[in-house]
């Protein structure tokens, strides 16, 4: 659980676990840090610098299957040491797919591990695309990502690529060393390692409601934003590697189906006039039990607390799962917070945690009211 302080530390929001099939569990990857530190260490590349990137909470998806997994993720970049001799910075989306991940479930944890590591039939390929012209407004283009109007894509991924055929096991330590966490000194990746990702069951053998946990992976790069390029990650013959690696750490949440009541929100607080109350209710489902929250963490849009001891579970629609409810007033914070917006109303919370060490996982749920 230690290893897990340095990435939680800034753990407000994070991501979410959406089920979409029997089979499948989208996790929706955001928060904290995700970080790639491009440099030339063992590089006889041209490029280098390192582009320093921050996930948008709640914003992408981790979709694993017990051999493969896709990532996707809105991130805000930064070039922190420039990138052949640009700084700049901007929004980008990160697509990234595995091949070849293992699997496997602890049963007397009910932790399920999801893992890639540097060998032949392990995989990973993707990018990293500037989409800031596509915002409104739109966004000055990164000066790293040069002149013109052309894509500004960094490709990443390519591992491993294989020596005349074979993969070289000294290589794969070299460019994938073992990492720590500096404050508790605990280990993030092992030796070759790439990927990890695990999911918390809360049925015995991997069944029941789930909770995601932290992401880390870590990947080769090209040397270039040409769109075109392909990702490098060579190992030469005699051990000799021309090659950086990034890497990512990931928190992950829990995205909740809301219900937000009454459909019209009052944004006027006057004085010695009844105070309203906004109920909200949080929908259970086979892949979340509503009974995990600390409803004491509950907030609607960031500064309006729950109201102490208003949460009850009930049946609120006609499945099998229980639901739960609780209220929260709409002075004065919540109903003058809606003036000028669209009426979005954002719950989030944390479940309880899983150990005393590290904070419940976050959720988040989203619903829309009108405003008078
Ligand atoms: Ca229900």
């Amino acid at each position: 659980m230690k290893k897990q302080q340095l990435f939680l530390r800034s753990l407000a929001k994070t991501s979410s676990v959406l089920p979409i099939a029997a089979f499948s569990i989208v996790l929706f990857s955001g928060a904290a840090q995700a970080q790639w530190g491009w440099g030339p260490s063992f590089s006889d590349f041209v490029f280098s610098g390192t582009l320093q990137c921050t996930a948008v909470p709640f914003a992408g998806t981790l979709t694993p299957t017990t051999i493969n997994a896709t990532e996707t993720a809105i991130v805000t970049c930064e070039a922190i040491n420039p990138i052949n001799g640009q700084g700049g910075n901007g929004t980008f989306q990160l697509f990234v797919s595995y091949t070849g991940i293992q699997s496997s479930c602890n049963n007397a944890t009910s932790v399920r591990t999801y893992s890639a590591s540097c060998q032949a039939g392990t995989s990973v390929s993707g990018n990293l695309k500037w989409i800031g012209d596509q915002l409104s407004p739109p966004e000055p283009r990164p000066l790293f990502c040069g002149t013109g109007t052309g894509t500004c894509q960094l490709n990443i991924g390519g591992f491993p690529t294989k020596n005349n055929g074979t993969i070289d096991s000294n290589a794969c330590s070299t460019v994938f060393p073992a990492t720590f966490d500096p404050d508790p000194g605990a280990q993030i990746f092992a030796v070759k390692q790439v990927f990890l990702f695990q999911e918390v069951y809360h049925g015995p053998k991997c069944s029941g409601s789930v909770e995601p946990q932290n992401q880390f992976a870590r990947y080769c790069h090209s040397d270039s934003f040409d769109p075109n390029a392909s990702p490098q990650c060579t190992v030469k013959v005699q051990n000799v590697v021309d090659i950086t690696t990034g890497s990512e750490t990931t928190d992950t949440g829990i995205v909740v189906s809301i219900d937000v009541q009454p459909n019209t929100v009052n944004t006027s607080c006057p004085a010695n006039k009844d105070n309203g109350i906004v109920t909200a209710t949080i929908f259970g489902s086979s892949k979340f039990d509503v009974s995990l929250i600390d409803t004491t963490t509950l907030t609607l849009n960031d500064d309006t607390h729950v109201q102490p001891g208003s949460c009850s579970t009930l049946s609120a629609n006609t499945d099998a799962f229980r639901d739960l409810r609780c209220k929260f007033p709409s002075c004065p914070l919540l109903g003058p917070d809606l003036v000028g917006t669209n009426g979005t109303v954002v719950l989030d919370g944390n479940l309880f945690p899983l150990s005393a060490q590290q904070p419940g996982t976050a959720i988040r749920g989203t619903d829309t009211v009108k405003i008078n």
